[in-house]
């Protein structure tokens, strides 16, 4: 037997982008553990990729391409699927046109590889594809306004701070190696204040965990600004580099503090807190995804971005709002023209699939994504995807989504996968590499384009001669997406490389992006149009009320799953948490319905006195097909700004089952 000991990088939408260090023996991946050297993972992984060996070794693993006959999903050989795909594609492309192509891509696997699949597309097409972003469209478009860039303070500044503020950020579930540096943090004396409406694991190494209203950040933001405002507490100089200062300020002067604070139903020495917090420089604000999927998820952003300005904040080391890091900025895809002919809104995206005319949507092909389990609505997907002629599925395993299409193409996973990754929750950079052999029949996302743009021109063969002779002959397209991982890897580095980091160098240690600043907007300047910072200044909209329906549902990240990819074994029905006194009379383990305007599932009930009395917590991974789904019950509603998706506005009630 060999054993070996084999370095890559972790791919999962996730903000760490881990160093992992496999054990592989005889070529099979048994145990997965953290890198010892890379300066956040310091040698430990969380729950769901430490179990990763198990899903790798899964008997349930596609390895043969699969097409629909009969109403069947059915193995075939890559020249029968790809020889279809090819043909499909051509005639819907010949008759319809480009744009009734949609291509959907999703976050399965962050690597930066996956944008020469969107380049053929491009290329092919340009076809229809999404526009905004269910996990971060909100707040990504809240600091686009209000900083005109979004960046965060260097992962290691946090140990400047004397206080930090985790607002709507459980960390020990969703950011595991930002743990051990608050630990650090909160040993060197800084303060930990968190703002969650769950009572959450994060809250034990918090000093005050403040159980805001769900929704009622920006009521409470405001609450802190009067305070600020009363207190003295504001920035001289925040009127000079702020845009709309005077109205961010009568906003806030709008109610009192008290007011603001009952609004968010905390207590007003919440506020206190908070403002005190800030007061006491230097402060980080530490902003978490998922509020943000809210139909005011930008403006929480927004006002917590205003905290940060008005307090004087930014600019200062142990300071910033740091919500996103640049994982893809350091990297040259200046090759895609992103010159869609149409866009759906990635929450809207089933029913904007069933809406689209002139030309419908004929053909839809999904990479790294599992839209009926993650999207909002998932009846309505569902319905979409079964309404189409053609949908082709790239995917390691039977998914929802993959239940429902005409071909299912088998790739390579976490432990195959040969890519460029760049982390959203530090500034690190990383090259990932096979380190097992992908079982014969299994293409990388790349090969698999490849193949099908052979196909494609092999298939065109008469056509292009046609058009060569008329004069506006195109590139074979196979030719346009030729090049080895590795090849590609080479031109994705263009610039880092200029920069003195190297593919060799990320092929041994992962490391820090070298254009990336430690401390943002030093001196008060800001690339918006005005080069001030802007202020939110309006109040944002309200979420209609759902009366016969009390709680707010979470789908809360869980350690046991990466959105839909269930660690070990999926559960066999989902739990769903909540007070009891919120509990409708229901025991803990009773078997009961979650049920909404628009669904339900059946769920056991667990019983957790901590909580709010008007909030149930589900986990956010599901599978449809098996009525363990969050996203069964959830409406597909846009965020105020950036096209994000209101995941989190949902309103449930618990009936019998
Ligand atoms: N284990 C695990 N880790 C993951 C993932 C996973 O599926 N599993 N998913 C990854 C992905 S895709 C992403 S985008 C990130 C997600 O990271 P996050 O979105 O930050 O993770 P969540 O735990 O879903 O949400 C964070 C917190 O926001 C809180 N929250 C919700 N509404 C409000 C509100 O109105 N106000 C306030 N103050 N807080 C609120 C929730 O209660 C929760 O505790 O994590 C990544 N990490
Ligand atoms: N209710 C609710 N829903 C949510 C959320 C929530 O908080 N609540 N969070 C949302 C968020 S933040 C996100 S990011 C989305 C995530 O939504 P998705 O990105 O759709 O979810 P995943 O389950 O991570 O991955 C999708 C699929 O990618 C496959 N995959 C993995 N690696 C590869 C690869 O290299 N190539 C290909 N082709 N496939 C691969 C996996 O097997 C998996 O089936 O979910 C969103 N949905
Ligand atoms: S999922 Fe995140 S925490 Fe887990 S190994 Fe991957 S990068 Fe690290
Ligand atoms: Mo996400």
């Amino acid at each position: 037997m060999t054993t070996e000991t084999l370095r890559t990088v972790c791919n999962r939408d996730c903000p760490d982008a881990c160093g992992l260090i496999a054990t592989v023996e005889d070529g099979r991946l048994v145990a997965l553990g953290g890198d010892p050297e890379h300066p956040v993972t310091k040698g430990f992984l969380c729950q769901r990729t430490s179990q990763y060996p198990a899903t790798q070794n899964s008997p349930d693993r596609l390895t043969a391409p699969l097409l629909r006959k009969n109403g069947r999903l059915e193995p075939v050989s890559w020249e029968e699927a790809l020889g279809f795909v090819a043909e499909r594609l051509l005639a819907i492309r010949k008759e319809s046109g480009p744009a009734a192509i949609l291509h959907y891509r999703s976050g399965g696997s962050l690597g930066l590889l996956k944008s020469v699949v969107d380049y053929f597309w491009e290329q092919f097409g340009p076809v229809t594809v999404k526009s905004g972003d269910i996990c971060s469209g909100a707040g990504d478009a809240a600091q686009e306004t209000d900083f005109g860039d979004e960046e965060s303070h260097d992962f290691f500044d946090l140990l400047n701070a004397k206080n930090i503020l985790l607002w709507g950020k459980n960390p020990a579930i969703s950011n595991v190696h930002l743990m051990p540096l608050l630990q650090q943090a909160k040993r060197q004396g800084a303060r930990v204040l968190l703002v969650d409406p769950i009572h959450h694991k994060a809250a034990k190494l918090a000093d005050r965990a403040i159980l805001v209203r769900p929704g009622g950040d920006f009521d409470l933001a405001m609450g802190v600004a009067a305070r600020l405002f009363e207190t003295g507490g504001v920035d001289p100089d925040a009127a000079a580099f702020c845009q709309d200062f005077p109205a961010f300020r009568s906003l806030a002067a709008s109610r009192s503090a008290a007011d603001w604070a009952r609004a968010a139903d905390v207590g007003l020495e919440d506020v206190d807190a908070i403002a005190d917090a800030l007061r006491e420089r230097p402060c980080s604000i530490q902003v978490g995804w998922g509020m943000g999927r809210r139909m005011n998820g930008s403006a929480i952003v927004r006002a917590l971005d205003a905290l940060g300005a008005v307090s004087g904040n930014l600019g200062i080391p142990g300071g910033g709002v740091s919500f996103y890091y640049k994982r893809r900025g350091p990297f040259d895809t200046s090759f895609l023209k992103k010159n869609p002919p149409r866009t759906i809104p990635e929450p809207l995206l089933g029913a904007g699939i069933l809406a689209a005319e002139a030309p419908p949507i004929r053909a839809v092909w999904i990479t790294a994504g599992n839209p009926v389990s993650m999207l909002p609505d998932s009846a309505t997907v569902a319905r979409a995807l079964e309404t189409r002629e053609l949908v082709v599925v790239v995917d390691s395993f039977l998914t929802d989504t993959a239940r429902r299409a005409t071909v299912v193409f088998p790739t390579t996973t976490l432990v195959e996968d040969d890519d460029l990754l760049g982390a959203y929750g530090n500034h690190f950079l990383g090259a990932s590499v096979p380190i097992v052999r992908p079982p014969a029949g299994v293409k990388s996302d790349l090969e698999v384009i490849q193949a099908l743009a052979e196909e494609i021109d092999a298939r065109r063969g008469k056509e292009r001669e046609e058009e060569l002779s008329a004069g506006r002959g195109e590139e074979r397209i196979s030719e346009k997406v030729r090049g080895t991982a590795r090849e590609w890897k080479k031109r994705l580095l263009s610039r880092v490389e200029a920069a003195g980091v190297t593919l060799e160098m990320l092929e041994r240690k992962s490391v820090r992006n070298p254009f990336a600043e430690k401390v943002l907007f030093e001196g008060h300047t800001f690339p918006t149009p005005s080069g001030k910072m802007n202020l939110v200044h309006t109040l944002p909209p309200v979420p209609p009320e759902e009366p016969g329906f009390p709680l707010w549902l979470f789908s809360n990240s869980t350690e046991k799953s990466q959105s839909s990819q269930w660690a070990a074994a999926e559960p066999d029905m989902l739990t769903a948490t909540c007070h009891p006194a919120a509990a409708n009379g229901f025991r803990e383990g009773d078997v009961v319905r979650l049920e909404s305007a628009i669904g339900s599932i059946r769920v056991t009930l667990k019983h957790d006195p901590a909580q709010r009395t008007d909030v149930v917590i589900v986990p956010k991974g599901g599978n449809y097909d098996r009525g363990n789904c969050a996203n069964a019950l959830i409406r597909a509603r846009l965020t105020d700004a950036g096209e994000g998706a209101a995941y989190l506005d949902c309103r449930v009630r618990l009936v019998p089952a």
